[in-house]
């Protein structure tokens, strides 16, 4: 069977490494990149080709490849969206516009089917005050859709735009099908949490920046209260809900987003089970009024019925198999030969 050839944007950062990995591992995929930056050593060998730059200015080569399957993970997140507004949505909206114009277009011409899968976030959601995010519990897809920052706004309108260059574009009447064979699918996604890599220019980063800087012997100061919560995942579940979704047969969705949900904690509970893993170490609270204002505004957990019911979705790691399991276990043999590293053996 010929391989599949499959675009990842925004390949040098987390979710990208880990989606490369990922792919190659399963094989049978010609895997283009694009990033602004090179491609780092643990991927270099898996792409076939790295294409490197803006994405806004890039899109154009790609009218010339044959994607069956584009993973559009470019995208400046939300506290440094909020430092850069007009950058972040020159980024996150007219770089997935582009990208969505180009798929549309290869479609229709070539009657293809392409895949376009659109990791967007728990930010596409906003509540009005922190009685209104406690009340809510676990919010459903269409509850809430009020986010307070660029970042949620941008991924809020770019699943309107996957639904509409999937559905709409070129407009016919209401019982006809689509012209184009774009298939857009998005996933909101949680904070993630890698043992590998760090996230940058996130909000829910003090979670993995807590642990990280725990397993390494450093001291960390937390940017968000200690009663903080909103869910979390382990980034081996979060590929695995990228290549669930992808592979689900459409007759099986009837939506184009959906939550998914593995653990919520607080950012006390994470001190507590850093502590727990890596004692001795130094981690305190000193919420910074912006950054706090954002998680403050983003559901302390999501209903992932959908997900669930329509393609399958169940997390790999809940709170505990997370700490036990993944993290924990990684992150020692990781930093196993740091001198600074001090952990309970
Ligand atoms: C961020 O903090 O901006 C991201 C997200 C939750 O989408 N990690």
């Amino acid at each position: 069977m010929s391989e599949k050839a499959v675009l990842v944007t925004g390949a040098c950062g987390e979710i990208g490494q880990a989606l490369i990995q990922n792919l190659s591992a399963q094989g049978g995929f010609r895997i283009v990149s694009a990033d602004l930056a090179p491609l780092p050593d643990a991927i270099m060998s898996l792409v076939a080709e790295h294409l490197q730059g803006d994405l806004v200015n890039r899109v154009k080569q790609f009218y010339d490849y044959d994607f069956d399957v584009i993973y559009h993970l470019a995208a400046s997140l939300s506290s440094k969206a909020e430092i850069a507004t007009e950058e972040a949505h020159r980024i996150n909206v007219e770089g997935t516009m582009q990208l969505l114009m180009m798929a549309a277009y290869r479609s229709e011409k070539y009657q293809k089917e392409i895949k376009f899968l659109f990791p967007s976030s728990i930010a596409a959601y906003g509540f009005p005050n922190i009685e209104a995010k406690k009340a809510a519990g676990g919010v459903k897809e269409d509850e809430y859709n009020t986010p307070h920052t660029m970042y949620g706004c941008n991924k809020l309108y770019c699943e309107k735009l996957g639904l509409y260059y999937s559905r709409y574009f070129g407009q016919r009447h209401l019982d006809e099908k689509p012209p184009t064979m774009l298939d857009f699918r998005a996933i909101r996604f949680p904070g993630l949490i890698s043992a590998y890599t760090l996230p940058s220019g996130g909000t829910s980063d003090y979670g993995p920046e807590m642990l990280h800087a725990a397993a390494q012997g450093k001291p960390y100061s937390c940017f968000v209260r200690e009663d903080t919560k909103i869910s979390f995942m382990a980034m081996p579940d979060a590929i695995k809900s990228l290549i669930a979704l992808t592979e689900a047969p459409r007759e099986k969705l009837s939506h184009v987003v959906y939550n998914i949900a593995a653990f919520s904690l607080t950012a006390g509970e994470f001190r507590k089970r850093a502590l727990h893993a890596f004692p001795g170490q130094k981690i305190t609270f000193d919420p910074v009024q912006r950054r706090q204002g954002i998680v403050d505004s983003w559901p302390e957990d999501v209903d992932d019925t959908l997900a669930r019911n329509e393609w399958g979705w169940v997390p790999d790691f809940n709170a505990d198999r997370f700490f036990n399991d993944y993290f924990i276990p990684v992150i020692k043999k990781r930093y196993a030969n740091k001198p600074s590293l001090r952990t309970k053996e």
